[in-house]
């Protein structure tokens, strides 16, 4: 195969699987993305995991206990789907660790109360199925395959999310106003999930013309929008944002301008918990030197008596 061919093969939906011929480019790609998706969901434990131990309730810490060990999931697969591209997954978490690699802005926004579990789940898990759920017709198998199991237990997420709001916004006013603060801190650092605008991504075009991305971050984002603002208001929470609009003539919400100086802030290290995030992540590592030494040590005794 050719690059000409391979633009062919993939423009025809077919799948590329991971001893295909590939352009060097195509595998970067997927290396990049693939790899800060894992870390995404790696890093993605802590805000949620924070509110362990403070459940309001044992159903309710069963529940996120599950979710929390989901992601972690999530993130061996994908793990794994990128290392079919030949690359070594410590090396990949290497460097997370050292802070060289990226992970969803989202992650480094603290959890201030029991309402930012459900606003995680809501707005959270809903972005990244919205961005998620076109990846399972992405060109590359092992990426595309990952995510179909990874979104099933993303909507698991979303609706035990959304169901903390709606029994919050029920409650007293107390718990109505902490469900309220939760989606005006939340609510534009998801929408930020999705990526810059599309004039300003400079990935965007060749990973769609290669079928790695599906949508632009710009659709995916108002497909969030029209998707949520209607939920939002089911549950009578007010999206905080004084621009937003039903337009007629788009058959779409317009919504405000978003804070992009914060965004490229927090991707940059400086958001309100990039340096505990990654001091944490470090912290995991370290103490788990022993199991990994553990693990490693007994896989080669058991190697050395199979070939006894
Ligand atoms: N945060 O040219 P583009 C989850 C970077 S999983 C940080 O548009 P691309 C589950 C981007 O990497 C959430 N960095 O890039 C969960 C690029 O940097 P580079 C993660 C961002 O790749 C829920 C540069 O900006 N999901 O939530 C962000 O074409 C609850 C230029 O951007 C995925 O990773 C950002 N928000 O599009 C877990 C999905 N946005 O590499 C726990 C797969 C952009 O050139 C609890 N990924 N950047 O240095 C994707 O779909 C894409 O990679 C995008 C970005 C859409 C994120």
């Amino acid at each position: 195969m050719n690059s000409t061919l391979f633009d062919a093969y993939v423009a025809d939906e077919k799948k590329i699987e991971p001893k295909d011929w590939m352009p060097d480019a195509y595998r970067k790609t997927l290396v990049r993305q693939i790899s800060q998706h894992a870390h995404s969901e790696v890093v993605g434990m802590l805000p949620e995991a924070n509110w362990i131990s403070r459940a309001p309730s044992l159903k309710r810490k069963a529940i996120l206990m599950a979710k929390v060990q989901d992601e972690a999931g999530h993130g061996l697969y994908l793990y794994s789907a990128a290392e079919t591209l030949g690359v070594e997954r410590e090396d990949l978490y290497l460097d997370l660790l050292e802070g060289k690699a990226k992970y969803s802005s989202i992650f480094n926004y603290p959890t201030q109360s029991w309402a930012d579990i459900g606003a995680i789940g809501w707005l959270v898990d809903g972005a990244a199925i919205m961005n998620q759920v076109p990846l399972c017709k992405c060109s590359y198998g092992p990426y595309a395959r990952a995510m179909v199991r990874v979104c099933k237990e993303e909507s698991f997420h979303q609706r035990q999310g959304f169901q903390i709001m709606l029994v919050m916004t029920e409650g007293s006013a107390e718990q109505k106003a902490m469900a309220q603060d939760a989606m005006n801190r939340w609510w534009w650092p998801a929408l930020m999930m999705f990526g810059p605008p599309d004039g300003d991504s400079p990935n965007s075009a060749q990973s769609m013309k290669w079928n790695i991305k599906r949508f632009s971050n710009d659709e995916l984002r108002q497909k969030f929008v029209d998707m949520t603002v209607p939920q939002a208001e089911l549950i009578g929470l007010t999206v905080p944002d004084a621009d937003l609009k039903w337009n007629e003539q788009t058959g779409h919400y317009d919504f405000g301008e978003i804070d992009w100086s914060e965004f490229k802030r927090v991707i940059k290290g400086g958001g309100p918990c990039n340096v505990q995030r990654l001091a944490a992540c470090n912290k995991a590592w370290n103490d788990g030197t022993w199991v990994r030494q553990a693990a490693t040590a007994y896989a080669e005794k058991k190697s050395s008596n199979a070939t006894r």
